[in-house]
């Protein structure tokens, strides 16, 4: 039997020397009292039995450095050497838009779970396990779910999801069940090749396919859903959107004006254009005084993600 006092006195036995640092001790750190660590090694052991999903990953680069030092450098990656074989990562190169560098891509794809990622998302340790986990429940939640992703928004513009985001911090929090949203932010999406979902090529460059896509299976009696595989979205924090924003911004408003209003992460996409008016009237002054960009990305993500844990514990 294990009295309160003993498992104290286990734990602090544990920490030996080191019980000074106990506030930074989390799973997997290497101040874990020898109890639980081995509890947890047990658990990792059972996960690494189950089989791993197969899926391919798909990125559109168009910076070779931003995606060797984000998201190839991903620990996610670079785990579970057994199981890489079941993840085949598709590098989209050259490509004048995102929808064209992802349609090859699902053509290329030989796995049916795919995922779009940005060149500079950093995927922390245990994401795919995550991932799979994610799955599983939307499988159960809605077998015939459309687009999941790890950030997205409902029509009402309440966002959901569990993400860092630059200049803001750390969005959303930990949760299990996926939740319905309208749009998904393009930063991660996951869909099934079997569902025979195309990205628009009419859409040029590299915005609002996100939101497209979610509309496109909502078209084919489909939901998307926001999950909770927490990553890092190591971008510049952008206080003024490209011209191209705003082309893309015509071209779906004329395409979805049955489905108005649409939340995106980023934008609102109404009748009357509110929030792009105010988007334009802010970027007119940002420019007068030369701030277009209101953070940089981190030359070290994995000491970023260090950071985040330590002001936020849930992030993993
Ligand atoms: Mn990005």
């Amino acid at each position: 039997m294990t009295s309160k006092a003993n498992m104290a006195s286990r734990l602090l036995r544990g920490f030996g020397g080191t019980l000074g640092t106990h506030k930074t001790a989390r799973p997997g750190s290497d101040f874990l009292p020898t109890a639980i660590s081995k509890q947890l090694d047990e658990r990792r052991t059972m996960k690494e039995e189950r089989p791993a999903a197969a899926v391919t990953l798909a990125v559109a680069v168009n910076n070779q450095a931003v995606l060797e030092a984000n998201l190839l450098a991903s620990p996610a990656l670079h785990e579970n050497p057994g199981q890489r074989a079941k993840r085949e990562l598709l590098i989209q190169e050259g490509y004048s838009s995102a929808a064209e560098a992802y349609n090859q891509a699902i053509e290329r794809s030989p796995y049916d779970l795919i995922v779009f990622l940005h060149q500079d998302i950093y995927l922390p340790s245990g994401w795919f396990e995550r991932l799979q986990f994610c799955i599983a429940r939307l499988e159960k939640q809605d077998p015939a779910w459309g687009v999941a992703g790890c950030w997205g928004a409902t029509r009402d513009g309440v966002g959901f999801g569990h993400v860092y985001s630059p200049g803001v911090g750390v969005l959303g929090e930990r949760f299990d069940q996926p939740q319905p949203v309208q749009t998904l932010d393009e930063i991660v999406l996951v869909m099934k090749r079997s569902r025979g979902l195309r990205f628009d090529p009419g859409l040029d460059h590299f915005h609002f396919y996100g939101a497209d896509l979610c509309l496109e299976a909502k078209a084919r009696g489909l939901r998307s859903y926001a999950i909770s595989a927490f990553c890092v979205h190591n971008g510049n924090y952008q206080l003024v959107l490209p011209p191209e924003f705003y082309q893309a911004y015509g071209y779906f408003k004329g395409k979805w004006r049955a489905e108005l209003p649409v939340q995106t992460p980023c934008i609102r996409v109404s009748r009357f254009d509110r929030d792009l008016r105010e988007r334009r009237v802010r970027e007119w002054f940002r420019r007068l005084r030369g701030r277009m960009i209101g953070q940089f990305r981190a030359e070290n993500p994995a000491l970023l993600y260090e950071q985040l844990r330590s002001q936020w514990p849930a992030t993993q």
